[in-house]
């Protein structure tokens, strides 16, 4: 594999989910490479376009016969399902947005910066996606009265921590039965793209994105807890190399701004004219309702007026004028949602880097 020339300060190869405090790497860089996140100007969009929107593959992207791709449904069942695409897409259909985010969103931005995807802030997008609900699937299965969890598996495999395996992940039947949680089989009104799940994904609104499986092969009722690594040891919180740590699962509250005026290149800074200057953006939360956005210019906040939601598991427009004045400033928005939680102005570290929903900061110049 060739590999481009990033820093070479660290001797050793560098694990996976170290933290350090030294300059991008070369993985780190290679994994950025692929994975993308969505530029903040397209929270402008109320649906992502379908290319905008985050990509998030821990592997590679399987490529999918669908003549000859069945869905398995089995286990601890009393009937075991086989099903094609053209069965699945027979079946009730529901159509709504839903806004994901990857759990991994603002990793990069901390200090020490674990190893992995390193996101900034871009890693989510809310689609219109379509398909039919999974509840009814599992009542005509007829699951078994010891099946404790159903194990979703994708078509895509490699080697994390250690182990060889495919990308797996299980939900308890609890949170499996919830009427939001479906099937789906496409995205904006088209196929899901082969980067995103092509042709069958699992789709849990409110939940980050690493619990809705892409290249959905399999569904297994279980009668023990499933322990395979993305889900017994990636995606925890934890503030060490040392587990159990908490599960992840729901989206905590969070805000962004699509940056104002307009962008030097390599800094990224933004350049603002003098005067009424309409900030607008998005708000979301898997934990309940966005109730206030502020906004806070060099420390002092105001509040934001919301638009109607969009859907119960989709983010929440929102936007305040400021009047902006000559000279260099920190513009910042932070969001709370029904459960209370509200965004911090610092951040809150862990080992994985997850969940990092620090208030946005964004730095302007305005002449
Ligand atoms: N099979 C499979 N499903 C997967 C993944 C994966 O690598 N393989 N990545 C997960 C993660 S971590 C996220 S954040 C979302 C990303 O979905 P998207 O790329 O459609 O935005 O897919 C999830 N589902
Ligand atoms: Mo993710």
């Amino acid at each position: 594999m060739v590999k481009p020339r990033v820093s070479q300060s660290t001797a050793k190869e560098p694990a996976a989910g170290q933290p350090t405090d030294g300059p991008l790497t070369q993985e780190e860089l290679l994994l950025a490479g692929r994975n993308h996140s969505m530029p903040l100007e397209a929270l402008a969009h109320d649906i992502t376009p379908a290319g905008l929107h985050y990509l998030l593959i821990h592997f590679d992207i399987p490529q999918v016969p669908v003549d000859q791709w069945r869905l398995r449904l089995g286990g601890a069942v009393s009937h075991s399902l086989e099903l094609s695409l053209a069965d699945i897409k027979a079946r009730p259909s529901v159509t709504m947005p839903v806004t994901l985010e990857c759990a991994g969103n603002g990793r990069a931005l901390l200090q020490p910066r674990p190893l992995s995807q390193p996101w900034l802030q871009g890693a989510v997008g809310t689609a219109e996606w379509t398909g039919t609900p999974l509840a009814p699937l599992l009542e005509e299965a007829g699951l078994a009265s010891d099946a404790v969890e159903l194990v979703f598996t994708g078509a895509d495999s490699g080697i994390q921590g250690g182990a060889e395996e495919p990308y797996a992940r299980s939900l308890s039947i609890d949170e499996a039965m919830h009427p939001e949680v479906m099937l789906v089989y496409a995205m904006n009104g088209q196929p899901l793209p082969p980067q995103h799940g092509f042709p069958l994904r699992l789709l849990v609104p409110g939940w980050y994105g690493m619990a809705s499986v892409k290249w959905l092969t399999s569904i297994e009722a279980v009668t023990s807890r499933f322990m395979g690594f993305q889900q017994a040891v990636a995606y925890h919180y934890l503030q060490g190399p040392d587990g159990p740590g908490l599960p992840v699962s729901h989206i905590r509250v969070r805000s962004l701004m699509v940056p104002p005026g307009i962008p030097d290149f390599f800094t990224r800074r933004r350049v603002v004219e003098a005067g009424p200057v309409m900030l607008h953006g998005k708000a979301w939360s898997g934990h309940g309702e966005i109730e206030r956005v502020e906004v806070g210019i060099d420390g002092e906040w105001m509040p934001a007026q919301l638009d109607d939601p969009l859907g119960d598991f989709a983010w929440r427009s929102w936007s305040v004028v400021w009047v902006a004045t000559p000279g260099d400033h920190v513009v910042r928005c932070r969001a709370m949602d029904s459960s209370g939680a509200l965004q911090s102005t610092e951040q809150v570290w862990n080992y994985q880097g997850i969940g990092n929903n620090m208030a946005q900061r964004v730095e302007v110049t305005v002449r």
